[in-house]
């Protein structure tokens, strides 16, 4: 069983915000701290401040490993992202100014994303005009869509409902209001509408 794009991405942001709060408390309470332990008061004359050795050799190891912590994390999620299921359902995405329009592998055409419950899903993206990104927030992916190129992406429904989608690179004057809905359902209820 793969492992779920959604967690993983979710994991990485968690890991990066902890580690980033952490340090903000770290390096503000001893910052305070040194305000208070050398000011001119008590010290009138300043401090000889000498290399350390050990000091630089771990300010130097420990923020590495702290990036290498983040970027393996990403890295994993990346890779799964990059990697389509052999068995994925394909859906033809088009970008234009400005909505949404998606073909299936029987010539149906929607506004709208139908896709069934248990298949992972397969978005072909092209654009009939400019640059557009296809967006969909609960799946946590978001993928240029390029005139005369073609783009992918991939997610795998977890739970039926309806997600929405946006657009998230500027194309011009109604931008924002190029969204249109992910709408997952039980395969039954999809195979009624896609047949
Ligand atoms: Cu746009």
């Amino acid at each position: 069983m793969r492992p779920n794009i959604v967690e993983q991405v979710d994991t990485t942001f968690i890991i990066i915000v902890a580690i980033s709060a952490i340090l903000l408390l770290l390096v503000s309470a001893v910052m305070i701290y040194f305000i208070i332990k050398y000011n001119k008061k008590r010290n009138p004359t300043p401090a000889n401040i000498h290399g350390s050795t050990t000091l630089e050799i771990l300010w130097t190891v420990i923020p590495i490993m702290l990036v290498m912590g983040m970027f393996f994390s990403g890295y994993e999620s990346f890779k799964n992202m990059r990697s389509v299921p052999e068995n994925a359902f394909i859906i033809k995405v088009t970008a234009r100014m400005w909505q949404w329009s998606f073909e299936y592998p029987n010539g149906k055409k929607s506004d709208t994303l139908y896709v069934p419950l248990s298949k992972p899903i397969k978005a072909e993206l092209t654009s009939n005009d400019v640059n557009h990104s296809f967006y969909i927030p609960a799946m946590r992916e978001k993928e240029d869509v390029i005139p005369g190129r073609t783009n992918y992406m991939w997610f795998q429904p977890t739970s039926i409902g309806s997600y929405y989608i946006e657009c998230a690179e500027y194309c011009g004057m109604n931008h924002s209001r190029m969204l249109t809905k992910l709408v997952v359902m039980i395969d039954d209820d999809f195979d009624k509408w896609y047949s």
